[in-house]
């Protein structure tokens, strides 16, 4: 190590390192929209497609549909799909390897009228052929029931579920093209929200008073990304977002707990808003992702991307030596520019420097470590990828 990567602290130190070569290997192909993957402690990759329901595949290679449309092992009537929704997120418990072998799936359901997304929680049963024991942790998350003059229905549902290192879930929700959702205290479209495993409200987020419980950050738009700062860095467990501008500002924002995000897309002066719904019109200016005008106290991003090619999806903070370079840095999908980002952060988390990971262009949906740290992919194209660094 020469004289100024001493000079560095620890966790910055492996940053001066290079990127690594990657290896890629297709997975699975053929898949219809695959959005999430979550692997257990004994190797099983979960994967969701947005239409289809959630799906194993098991270490000898063979998939097996667990949850969702028929042809599944438990056939979910309620699930349906329509423009960006269905099935989303999938999560696994954190005592999986002790022996609690609860998963946690978002999901479009009709069983409310209007309908709703939920967050379910189902048992794995132990060779991973079939789940049990249903229960709906969450059943009022927004869902978009009608198109307006923003877009169709199903829009900006959100749609994360991951644990954190607190030990709490994670549960982002979208705005629904809804203009005075983002800034509703009572509703949860919009957030990102944090609870326990039977869906009640985690200690700690400071929602504002009177505000729903499990809310932990509001004044979002389309939360699609959700990572936490790992061990040995500055800040180590905060949770980041990354989501979607309007046609701007794409953003990864460092959230504290009652923050407001400063998404607010209603009633703005001057500006022509279909169904009062003013999230497509203006510009930075007249209509930021961050309104620190009418929120002074909003959480500032970290980055802010408005260059081509945005369409800002999943994040991951990769973590482990064989990534090199990428150790503790951020992976960012840019699924119009068809590539992966990563970023560099200083200790407070801001971002100062980005780079584009070399594989194949293609829209990138979920980011996630593997077994032995590998990542693991799914894009538009009906592929989960296996990225091995060396
Ligand atoms: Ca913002």
């Amino acid at each position: 190590m020469g004289l100024a990567a001493s000079l560095l602290p620890a966790w910055a130190a492996a940053q001066s390192d290079p990127a690594p070569k990657l290896t890629r290997t297709v997975v699975l192909s053929g898949l219809q929209n695959p959005w999430g993957i979550a692997f257990t402690a004994d190797g099983v990759m979960l994967f969701t497609e947005k239409c289809r329901g959630l799906s194993a595949r098991l270490a000898d290679g063979r998939t097996v549909r667990l949850f969702g449309t028929s042809g599944s092992a438990v056939v979910a009537p309620d699930l349906f799909c329509q423009g960006q929704s269905g099935v989303h997120g999938i999560a696994v418990d954190p005592d999986f390897a002790k022996g609690k072998r609860d998963i946690y799936v978002f999901m479009a359901s009709r069983l409310h009228t209007p309908a709703t997304n939920r967050v379910v929680r189902l048992t794995l049963n132990a060779d991973a052929t079939t789940v049990s024991n249903r229960i709906d942790i969450i059943e009022d998350i927004a869902y978009k029931n009608a198109a307006n003059g923003a877009g169709a229905a199903g829009a900006h549902s959100g749609g994360q579920v991951h644990f954190g290192p607190d030990g709490f879930l994670y549960v982002s929700s979208g705005d629904n093209h809804d203009a005075t959702l983002p800034q509703d205290l009572k509703r949860l479209g919009g957030k990102v929200l944090r609870v326990n495993r039977d869906g009640k409200a985690a200690p700690g987020n400071n929602t504002p008073a009177g505000g729903d419980p499990r809310i932990f950050t509001y004044g979002h738009r389309n939360v699609q990304g959700i990572t936490f700062r790992p061990a040995g860095q500055p800040g180590a467990g905060q949770p980041f977002a990354a989501e979607h501008g309007p046609n701007h500002s794409d953003e990864v924002t460092a959230l504290v707990a009652g923050g407001n995000a400063g998404w607010d897309p209603q009633k703005r002066p001057g500006l022509r808003c279909p169904d009062d719904y003013c999230g497509y019109a203006g510009d930075p200016t007249t209509m930021p992702m961050t309104d620190t005008q009418r929120f002074p106290q909003a959480m500032r991003p970290s980055w802010i991307y408005n260059g081509s090619g945005r369409g800002m999806s999943t994040a991951l903070f990769l973590a482990g030596e064989q990534w090199k370079g990428w150790n503790g840095r951020m992976l960012v999908s840019m699924m119009r520019g068809q590539r992966i980002a990563v970023l560099q952060l200083d200790a407070r988390g801001m971002a100062v420097g980005d780079a584009t990971v070399d594989l194949p262009a293609t829209r990138t949906r979920a980011l996630v470590q593997g077994p032995g740290g590998d990542l693991y992919t799914a894009n538009d194209d009906g592929e989960i990828w296996r990225v091995v660094p060396n």
